[in-house]
């Protein structure tokens, strides 16, 4: 059975096609700065908002009516929809997928039979991988759909939905490692409060901690080598979620020892959440030595919420594959489309449009952002700012050999310290040029 008739593998036609199912930028054997676009991008099509979303949102249900949905038996539908699934990712052209347990498998009524369940369409998810060369970006749990996660899932107060939580990530790991992922990811859905009066933020924080330590060392067991990610968001569905940004997941993970065991998987929607941009994210991680993937979507200034919408800003998406360049490029990591289309794009085929914009849109910024890195167009202005560092005073500050007394001693002596100018529009004017 075919679910996208009608749709043949999306070519590259370049700039001047006018086929809107065909890529303009995405090129995937063009080489730039000494790697193919298809091993910079690395993309990823998400199992669900891209299979299982069909367009619910609070004020109403899915509007968007599928072949691989239509049956009254849930297995049935989880195994059209693994077809319909491959069937994509094989017509976009898309090297990776990523999934969470539930989205291919619907919950049976106990842990036993669901994971029987999640065995039989990993059968069928592996086959489809052996025949197509489609390889598995990341594997994650849903630990915030069902309602005995309603207080959250290894920060839930009660110790048996922990242990059902840790059940199911043992289960969801072990079928990661069995698909060959590349990575494993913990979004902490549900891990944060929405009231202090009811919420030992301290205990559950540690119990996080604990269940984190757990999961390396079955990894370690169980000899799964992907890369373990967390994946930050401030908000929603709780009001404070603990994972909040890159900075909070970064203390959290140095104060429980795991600062070496994982990265962060960082979405564009969930940084702007936070109150920052995505470019700021990605920098701290960079800086920090722990960025290792992303989620590309893009939110709405509009709306305060998690809209999940497919990138199409290309400042976005050349100063995000800047900082990825300098950071020497995703290893384990890709873009993964975590966005899903509106509720009024209801075809099929709004899948492929959707798809097909955002890969262009990190292609073209992919391009500016190498052009940018071989041009240096900025004129080193960053060094030439801090060029202070490099000479005696600041030399003598970063290594340590001045403490208060000497640092008064020099403004003593010198006097008022100059300034210079930030020049902000005159390179916010240059970055134009290359856009
Ligand atoms: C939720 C979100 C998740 C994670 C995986 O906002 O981004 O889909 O990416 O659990
Ligand atoms: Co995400």
């Amino acid at each position: 059975m075919e679910y996208f008739p009608g749709i043949t593998p999306i070519q590259y036609e370049g700039p001047d096609s006018k086929n809107p199912l065909a890529f303009k930028h995405y090129n995937p054997g063009e080489v730039v700065m000494g790697k193919s676009m298809a091993e910079h991008l690395r993309f990823s099509v998400c199992y669900w908002h891209t299979f299982k979303s069909l367009g619910a949102d609070p004020f109403g249900p899915g509007t968007m009516i599928r072949e691989y949905n239509n049956s009254s038996d849930p297995m049935k539908i989880a195994e059209m929809t693994m077809d319909a699934a491959f069937e994509f990712f094989t017509k976009l052209g898309a090297p990776f997928w990523c999934f969470h347990d539930r989205d291919i498998a619907p919950e049976a009524d106990n842990l036993l039979e669901t994971n029987k369940r999640l065995d039989h369409i990993v059968q069928i998810a592996k086959k489809k991988q052996d025949e197509t060369g489609i390889k598995l970006l990341w594997g994650t749990t849903n630990m915030f759909s069902h309602r005995r996660f309603l207080a959250g899932a290894s920060t839930n107060p009660s110790p048996a939905v922990y242990a059902y939580a840790a059940s199911q990530v043992k289960k969801a790991m072990e079928v990661t490692h069995e698909l060959g992922g590349a990575g494993y990811v913990f979004w902490g859905g549900r891990e944060g409060y929405d009231t202090l009066l009811n919420t030992d933020m301290k205990r559950e924080l540690d119990h996080l901690g604990a269940f984190m330590n757990m999961a390396v060392d079955y990894k370690k067991k169980i000899g799964f080598d992907g890369q373990f990610y967390i994946e930050p968001k401030p908000k929603e569905p709780t009001k404070h979620q603990y994972d909040f940004d890159a900075g909070s997941c970064y203390a959290f993970l140095q104060k429980y020892g795991l600062a070496d065991q994982f990265k962060l998987n960082i979405e564009a929607n969930h940084a702007t959440l936070a109150g920052h941009t995505f470019h700021h994210e990605l920098a701290y991680c960079a800086a920090n030595g722990i960025l290792g993937s992303v989620d590309a979507n893009r939110g709405d200034l509009l709306l305060g919420w998690d809209t999940d919408q497919f990138p199409t800003d290309l400042y976005d998406t050349s100063l995000a594959m800047c900082i990825i360049l300098q950071n020497g490029g995703f290893t384990t990591g890709g873009l993964n489309f975590d966005a899903k289309v509106r509720r009024q794009s209801i075809d099929p085929d709004d899948l492929f449009h959707a798809h097909i914009g955002g890969m262009d849109a990190f292609a073209r910024g992919l391009k500016i952002a190498a052009r940018i890195l071989e041009e240096k167009p900025f004129g080193g202005f960053i060094q030439k700012r801090y060029a202070g560092w490099d000479e005696q005073l600041g030399a003598d500050i970063e290594n340590g050999k001045v403490g208060f007394e000497e640092l008064e001693a020099y403004t003593l002596k010198n006097g008022e310290p100059a300034v210079q100018s930030g020049r902000q529009e005159m390179l916010e004017n240059i970055l134009n040029e290359y856009i």
